[in-house]
């Protein structure tokens, strides 16, 4: 994927008039946004769409997908047919529901994002142990973009070394989570951050500012 300042902007929000809002204010800044459940669930999957005709965004959506492969394959293809550019999926689940969604993004000639370890502390209770072996099955599948966190950054090197440098990753946790975009950027493609850029007074000077950083 190519980026525009290799920052995206995860609008969790919960509504299309304050999703709309924040849009207008940064779109001279960014041009890819990730939307997840919270705002899915609040305004349905035409906000995909709406968002993407309104500001010609591209759009991961950020569904975090962990079924069985049947399941797996009937979300992406929902989303998919949604307009989603990008999907995240969980690497937990094995390489069977994996392969469901890397399929449905293949027919669907669009991307998937293999999630390896998430960013928050509880990430250390289980996922961190194996998220190795899930970079590693990636690798195996063959699968080229990867979500791996901005607030462990040791552990963010770790997962670089084994996807290799023509992988491209994605990091959250920048902001309010407590990582930090510029040494970020020295090991991902491109920092994913939400509230410090929404929850801001000013939207367009928090990615002003968040830039100018990098
Ligand atoms: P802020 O913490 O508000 O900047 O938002 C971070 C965004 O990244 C949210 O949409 C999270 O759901 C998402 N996220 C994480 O924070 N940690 C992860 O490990 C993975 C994700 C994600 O898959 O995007």
């Amino acid at each position: 994927m190519n980026i525009k300042n290799n920052l995206i902007l995860a609008l969790d929000v919960m509504s299309e008039s304050e999703a709309t809002e924040i849009c207008d204010s940064i779109k001279e800044y960014i041009d890819t946004i990730k939307i997840g459940y919270p705002l899915a669930l609040a305004e349905g999957l035409e906000i995909i769409k709406k968002l993407k005709d309104k500001f010609g965004f591209q759009v991961i959506c950020d569904f975090k997908v962990a079924d069985i492969d049947a399941t797996n394959e009937k979300i992406c293809d929902e989303t998919f047919k949604a307009g989603a550019d990008a999907i995240i999926c969980h690497g937990f689940v094995g390489s069977d529901s994996v392969q469901a969604c890397l399929d449905m993004a293949e027919k669907h000639k669009k991307e998937l994002f293999l999630l390896t370890e998430m960013s928050h502390p509880g990430a250390k209770m289980f996922l961190q142990k194996n998220a190795d072996a899930i970079a590693k099955m990636g690798v195996e599948m063959g699968i080229k973009n990867y979500v791996a966190p901005a607030t462990r950054l040791d552990r963010l090197a770790d997962i670089r070394e084994i996807v290799g440098s023509k992988a491209y990753i994605i990091s959250p946790g920048v902001g309010k989570q407590g990582g930090d975009g510029k040494k970020t950027l020295e090991i991902s493609n491109a920092i994913i951050v939400g509230r410090s850029i929404y929850e801001s007074e000013n939207p367009k000077l928090a990615c002003e500012n968040l830039i100018n950083e990098l």
